[in-house]
């Protein structure tokens, strides 16, 4: 396999696979697809854009036409598909665009393939990349989601993703396309987009804004350094069992307010504050609707099968993003200026 396609690479997750990917295998011809929404950011890959062995194309995963051009012009043997809406409270606001990109996007990017590669399957691999959500929610005893958890989504994000999901097995099970599917648990890392838990916080830490608490701050998230999820999607891209479905997490569970205060406190240390200083900027608002309670994922098989272990240790991640972010402002303002604020003026009522 030589011509691989990447889809939503301009992204968070995507330029970090996109980075790793163009880094470590020379031989490859990696293909970037992006319709860089506002999601989507090319500063991400400033490091790479220049490399022989990379080239970028902004299309839409939804427009069959152009996929199939796509397809046939850059002989298309690997997909790994990122490109997704991945916000919570966006799909709440705004279901049909999840249903568009995600459902009928995935859908119509399985057919693209099917057609291209027109039965001859050998040496081909539709890697589909989705979330822990679509398993639903657990409580706080109930144990983890295992790739066999009866799928259970709540939000219009992860119905979206479920249903990809379920259309990727179905290409798979009906027409027999090469799939590999993998869930992964929330991601932090440089190049987030600052309408998520971590940079959003970190950026309103900075400019003493309020950090806006769903509910009680009870719910829990298993997070993961997103170069360690890059090197897990790597493996199984090369590794995996055709037709699987990998688990991938860090058994880093954290409750909301917990997480807050640790990001709170390496913050403001590296900001020179006293610590603790901005505590005072917790604020408890209205609860996101469904919102599921705690996500926690089995990532035993993964470990097992193909010897993947997350590389870090969440003290020493947190802090390099932190970090990062920090040093980082020029990133932050140019992501944020513009229709970003009006979302975060609607969402957070200020
Ligand atoms: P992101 O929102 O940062 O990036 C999504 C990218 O997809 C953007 O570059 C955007 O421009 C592109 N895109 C959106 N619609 C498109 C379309 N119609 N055609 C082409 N490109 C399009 O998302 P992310 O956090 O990097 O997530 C990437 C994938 O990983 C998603 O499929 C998401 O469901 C999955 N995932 C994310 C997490 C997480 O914690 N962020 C965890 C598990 C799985
Ligand atoms: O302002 C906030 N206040 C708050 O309390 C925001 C943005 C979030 N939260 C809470 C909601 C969640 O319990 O923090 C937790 C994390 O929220 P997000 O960063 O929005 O992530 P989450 O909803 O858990 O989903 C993420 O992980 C799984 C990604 O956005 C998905 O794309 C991925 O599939």
């Amino acid at each position: 396999m030589k011509n691989i396609l990447i889809t939503g690479g301009a992204g968070f997750i995507g330029s970090h696979l996109v980075r790793l990917m163009v880094n470590k295998y020379p031989d490859y011809r990696i293909i970037n697809l992006d319709k860089l929404t506002y999601a989507g950011n090319l500063a991400n890959l400033k490091d790479v854009e220049n490399m022989p062995n990379y080239e970028f194309v902004k299309a839409d995963i939804c427009d069959f036409e152009r996929m199939r051009e796509i397809f046939s012009e850059y002989h298309i043997d690997g997909v790994i598909h990122l490109a997704a809406e991945s916000h919570v409270d966006r799909s709440i606001r705004d279901p049909f665009s999840f249903a568009q990109t995600n459902v009928m996007g995935t859908l119509s990017l399985l057919q693209v393939a099917k057609l291209a590669w027109d039965g001859n399957f050998d040496d081909k691999l539709f890697y589909h990349v989705s979330t822990d959500e679509v398993y639903g929610s657990l409580q706080p005893d109930g144990g983890f989601f295992l790739e066999t958890t009866k799928y259970d989504p709540h939000s219009p994000y992860s119905a979206s993703k479920a249903s990809s999901d379920h259309f990727v097995r179905a290409y798979h099970d009906t027409y027999g396309l090469p799939v590999k599917i993998s869930n992964c648990s929330n991601n932090y890392g440089t190049y987030q987009f600052p309408e998520k838990l971590i940079p959003l916080f970190i950026n309103n830490i900075r400019h003493n804004k309020p950090l806006p608490v769903y509910g009680t701050g009870e719910n829990v998230r298993d997070w993961l350094f997103v170069e360690d999820h890059a090197r897990a999607i790597d493996l199984i891209f090369h590794q995996g069992k055709i037709g699987d479905t990998y688990n991938i997490g860090g058994f880093n569970e954290w409750k909301n307010i917990d997480l807050i205060k640790v990001m709170i406190k390496v913050t403001d240390r590296l900001l020179g504050r006293p610590e603790g200083a901005s505590e005072k900027l917790i604020t408890y608002v209205t609860d996101r609707a469904g919102h599921d309670l705690r996500y926690a994922i089995d990532s035993t098989k993964l470990h097992e099968e193909l010897g993947w272990e997350p590389s870090l240790q969440f003290e020493e991640g947190i802090e390099k993003t932190v970090k990062w972010y920090l040093e980082n402002q020029d990133w932050l303002d140019n992501v944020t200026s513009g229709e970003y604020m009006n979302y975060y003026k609607e969402m957070y009522h200020v």
